[in-house]
């Protein structure tokens, strides 16, 4: 299903067509104030899982501006930076995606994890999922493709470093890593978790395990650690801006926070889900949570939002 419209302003109507299938159907059309957008929504009832939706946007003319004359040095293509850590939801029982103050859309289902990463380097998160029963990876206007099957676990990351997110499972059964495209090593057991992230700043996401029985981190290449132990969700960034990440935990028992040499904290508790990420959009990882009994964000230092609901998945990082 697609869609074709042209943009709206306040001096103009939308004007749209659904195809292609003679089963789509328009479902809903609404303005939302707060983000300045109308909304046109279609679903095809043949294909439950995903419907599509489409935001016209009030997009205001951009004033002339003044060329100067003469020596013009070129322009260096940018580097996209990441962008900041966002609140958002996804909810998978409607296959809701909502991410605060900037998207509503319908992407995925129940049972589907969500993988919100950048998957075309253009800097931004691209919304996705990731399907274990059929091994489906579904990322937004992208692509769609089969990697993995039901007893792997996701690991997207950028493991070769050129900006855009890999995908990537982890299969603890037999330690397998297989990172599309890029490699495939074992490295790791049925008693571990995959913590990958870099952490040696190379800009490459390293291959990682956690074993919580031992408090082990073995970062592969690079070193073996012990922090943390039975208690702790590992919750490895970048949380003092130097590029690199660091190990760290989260223990809801007590709220601790212990990120390795940067600092510990207390913040949070047993009712609570670690939602760290670059909230305040400095480079550094900040210390936060979700409560989805109440649809709390509080992210430390920061700020606090209320935002979703009971079982949502939260999607910051
Ligand atoms: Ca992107
Ligand atoms: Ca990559
Ligand atoms: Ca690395
Ligand atoms: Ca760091």
């Amino acid at each position: 299903m697609w869609f074709t419209g042209t943009e709206y302003d306040s001096h103009q109507t939308v004007s749209y067509s659904v195809g292609p299938g003679s089963n789509s159907v328009i479902t809903d059309i609404s303005f939302d104030p707060v983000i300045n957008q109308v909304l046109i929504a279609a679903d095809d009832p043949n294909i439950g899982e995903i419907d599509m939706i489409k935001w016209y946007r009030n997009i205001p003319t951009p004033s002339p501006t003044l060329t100067p004359e003469g020596f013009k040095t070129p322009t260096p293509t940018p580097i996209p930076t990441p962008e900041p850590g966002k609140i958002g939801i996804f909810r998978s029982s409607s296959g809701m995606w909502a991410i605060r103050g900037t998207t509503r859309v319908y992407f995925g289902g129940t049972g589907d994890e969500p993988v919100y990463r950048d998957y075309d380097g253009d800097g931004i998160r691209d919304i996705g999922i990731f399907r274990s029963s059929s091994g489906l990876w579904a990322i937004k206007n992208i692509t769609r493709v089969y990697f993995g099957s039901s007893t792997d676990e996701s690991v997207p990351g950028d493991y070769n470093g050129d900006g855009s997110c890999d995908l990537g499972i982890f299969r603890d059964t037999s330690g397998l890593w297989a990172i599309r495209g890029v490699t495939r090593v074992y490295f790791g057991s049925a008693e571990d978790t995959a913590v990958p992230t870099d952490y040696d700043g190379d800009g490459s996401a390293d291959i990682v395990i956690f074993r919580n029985t031992s408090g082990l981190w073995a970062i592969r290449e690079v070193s073996r650690v012990y922090f943390g132990g039975a208690l702790d969700s590992p919750e490895p960034g970048d949380y003092n801006g130097d590029g690199s990440s660091e190990i760290g935990i989260f223990r809801p028992a007590s709220g601790l926070w212990a990120i390795r040499g940067v600092t510990r904290n207390y913040f949070g508790g047993s009712a609570d889900q670690p939602v760290p990420g670059d909230y305040a959009g400095d480079g550094t990882e900040d210390i936060g949570i979700f409560r989805d009994t109440s649809g709390l964000w509080a992210i430390r230092e920061v700020t606090r939002a209320y935002f979703g609901t009971v079982g949502d998945i939260p999607v910051a990082r």
